[in-house]
């Protein structure tokens, strides 16, 4: 009996940077994710697809067990939140940090701070702990623009080099997290396929060190 997989990954730069672990766990895409139009990918294998998603839909489609294999990162999970996924293996890929910025000195202004960020849950769970009362303003995207336009103090975003914060005229303030991407698997899937999925979780595991 074959058992059909579906792998869900993150387009842009979590996809370019997953090929080459699938590839050593024997997974090889037949369409070029550049290229294709089809949603659902061909590999190698009948029975293995490949689907490439909206960074923040991988982990729905885990959860709900239409894609037994994820891989997303971890600021997507944060937000995500909850137990219902298992996350066995950090890829160590697509690093970065999870930050507040603003103009220098914006963290340390007295009173209701407003805060724009996708990352909304992340950002009202990192201010509850750190005892501030914020006003959070959920935008989908050029969080940097915020800040400027005075829409809001502070943002919550990803940081890599800084370059962009310092193109805007702003600076990295509180560290929230490391990030980097994770295998996630549905549980169901975990028990229905076990030896399947344990053998590429074993795979990637490898080939991350
Ligand atoms: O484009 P879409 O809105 O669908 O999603 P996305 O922009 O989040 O996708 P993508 O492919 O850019 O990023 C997917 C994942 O990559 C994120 O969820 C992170 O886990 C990881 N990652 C790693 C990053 C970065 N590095 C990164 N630098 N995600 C985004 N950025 C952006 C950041 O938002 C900011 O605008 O790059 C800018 C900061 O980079 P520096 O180098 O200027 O600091
Ligand atoms: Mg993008």
């Amino acid at each position: 009996m074959t058992q059909e997989l579906t792998i869900a990954v993150s387009k842009g730069r979590i996809l370019k940077e997953t090929m080459p672990l699938l590839q050593h766990a024997g997974i090889e895409l037949i369409d070029d994710p550049k290229e294709s139009r089809k949603l659902i990918l061909d590999t190698n294998h009948d029975d293995v697809k490949v689907v490439v998603l909206r960074a923040t839909d991988v982990p729905t489609f885990v959860e709900y067990g239409v894609a037994d294999i994820g891989i997303a990162g971890k600021d997507v999970l944060m937000e995500f939140g909850g137990e219902s996924i298992y996350e066995p293996v950090d890829l160590k890929i697509s690093t970065c940090r999870l930050m507040t910025a603003g103009k220098p000195g914006a963290n340390e202004r007295k009173g209701r701070l407003k805060v724009a960020t996708k990352f909304v849950n992340v950002a009202q769970k990192f201010f509850a702990e750190q005892g501030k009362q914020v006003e959070i303003i959920k935008l989908y995207g050029s969080m940097e623009l915020a800040p400027i336009v005075d829409l809001a103090d502070l943002i919550v975003d990803i940081v890599d080099t800084g370059n962009t914060l310092k193109a805007n005229g702003l600076v990295p303030l509180d560290h929230i997290a490391d990030i980097s991407s994770r295998l996630i698997i549905n549980k169901a899937s975990m028990k229905m396929k076990h030896n399947r999925i344990q053998d590429i979780i074993e795979a990637v595991q490898a080939a991350v060190q």
